[in-house]
């Protein structure tokens, strides 16, 4: 087998053929193939980035240093504050003429974080998302209702792009009108349903109060990703709808859906370690974890030439597997993401940190410092964010008079700066707790 930077697709409908012995391949072929594609990669970095060529001068490396993977942790990891730090276009290895797509996500401040893609890159993704829905016995004739948001978040694309490379029917209705998914899904006889599982929760819902039994359409698979969610709300989804709800998993920085996914025993989710290749390390000491040991999750883009990414910290919290999986993938499976290592929360799909809502909230005039955080979710419903917030004891008693324009002034900024709509609640000066040490600012009462 021949190994090149970037798979060439062939859209003709036969791309599985060509992609997916790549599942199989033995430890010692797909350690080969990784090691030629991450030798041309952190070559084309180093001479192409000038963010990479400065921290390679500042450890004296040079990408000749980097002979096995087991030199990896002596490379410098990239984190979100370099891609801010960057805005908008400081990480780009290629001239602006070879980038087709960008995607952006949230930052801790109203900017978002930037990711740009080759047509080559975009290959590999559609590739890793065909992979994906493969693993899920998804193929030609399936019609897939793609709700996750199209626009600068990743899900929608992502899955529209592989589906159709696929050969699926892609209905891309994007996320909204719940009751319009469920009229859809009925009349197009949707066989595969993609969305955050907390949004299916609330179609499955919707459908109830239509009349409208989901276990009795076409619909049988579900790809579910892009926050946490359990294995109990798996079977909770399984059993009202009448489906089998996958894992799908991945980022904006190292392209969106598909860096991982499911297959059908449902026991962890297989890495595209052939792209993407994965270390876990100690989020404190930096220093790698063997396979089985929990820790934080780092990517190296092996073939995505606009901006690679060389050891991202995702953040994400899990373990490498090491047991073989029984449908003899071979590429390796994680445990499922449960937490992260940072104080991101993600509301209906949507990232979102602490410092954005403070932001919000003290640009108004008459707030306090002082404010809860509160998220809840019931079974069956969609994420709520509600904020409680002292005002100035000052102001209090000309706020009160006006509380509307107040709590609409704030609602607005929240969602204007995070894109979420919030619930803001006024209470008295002094009320809230006040912490003796790090301030318990986000209060999360999700069932998950
Ligand atoms: O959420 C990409 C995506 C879209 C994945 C659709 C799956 C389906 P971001 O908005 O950049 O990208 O958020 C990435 O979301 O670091 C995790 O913390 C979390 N996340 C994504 N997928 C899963 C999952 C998309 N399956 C961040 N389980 C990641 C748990 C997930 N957390």
């Amino acid at each position: 087998m021949t190994v090149s930077a970037a798979p060439q697709l062939d859209f003709s409908g036969s791309i599985l053929n060509s992609v997916s012995n790549l599942d199989y391949l033995t430890k010692d072929h797909l350690r080969e193939i990784q090691w030629k594609k991450f030798e041309i990669i952190l070559r084309h970095a180093c001479e192409n980035s000038p963010w990479y060529r400065e921290q390679m001068q500042q450890k004296k490396l040079t990408s000749a240093d980097i002979k096995s993977f087991d030199d990896m942790h002596k490379l410098p990891c990239i984190t979100k504050q370099v891609l801010r730090d960057t805005y908008p276009f400081g990480l780009f290895a290629v001239s602006k003429d070879k980038i087709i797509r960008m995607h952006a996500s949230s930052g801790t401040t109203g900017k978002p974080i930037v990711v740009a893609h080759t047509r080559e890159d975009l290959a590999v993704w559609t590739q890793s998302v065909v992979r994906a829905l493969h693993a899920y016995g998804v193929g030609p004739g399936d019609i897939l209702q793609n709700a996750y948001g199209y626009g600068l978040f990743t899900g929608g694309l992502g899955l529209h792009d592989g589906g159709q490379a696929l050969g699926v029917t892609v209905v891309p209705i994007s996320g909204g009108n719940t009751e319009r998914q469920v009229m859809l899904m009925k009349d197009f006889g949707a066989t595969v349903i993609s969305c955050t599982p907390s949004y299916f929760l609330h179609i499955i819902e919707k459908a109830k109060e239509m009349g409208v039994d989901l276990r009795e359409l076409p619909v049988r698979v579900g790809a579910f990703g892009a926050e946490p969610w359990s294995d109990e709300m798996r079977q909770r989804i399984e059993s009202e709808a009448g489906i089998k709800a996958y894992d799908i998993y991945g980022l904006t920085e190292i392209c969106g859906p598909g860096v991982g996914a499911e297959c059908v025993n449902q026991n962890g989710t297989h890495i595209l370690e052939d792209h993407f290749y994965p270390e876990i390390i100690n989020p404190d000491t930096l220093e790698p974890l063997p396979d089985g040991q929990e820790g934080e999750l780092v990517f190296t883009t092996l073939d995505r030439f606009a901006m690679p990414m060389i050891r991202y910290r995702t953040r994400d919290l899990t373990c490498l597997m090491t047991e073989k999986c029984p449908c003899g993938r071979t590429i390796r499976r994680m445990k499922r993401i449960k937490a992260r290592s940072d104080d991101m929360i993600i509301i209906r799909g949507v990232n979102i940190f602490p410092g954005q809502i403070e932001a919000a909230l003290l640009s108004v005039e008459g707030t306090a410092p002082h404010y809860q955080i509160i998220l809840t979710r019931e079974f069956g419903g969609l994420d709520k964010l509600e904020i409680k917030l002292e005002v100035k004891p000052d102001d209090f008693s000309d706020i009160i008079r006006e509380i509307e324009t107040f709590q609409s002034k704030i609602r607005h900024e929240i969602s204007r700066i995070t894109g979420i709509h919030a619930k803001v609640t006024l209470v008295q000066p002094g009320t809230i707790p006040r912490s003796e040490g790090k301030a318990k600012r986000v209060i999360d009462n999700r069932v998950i």
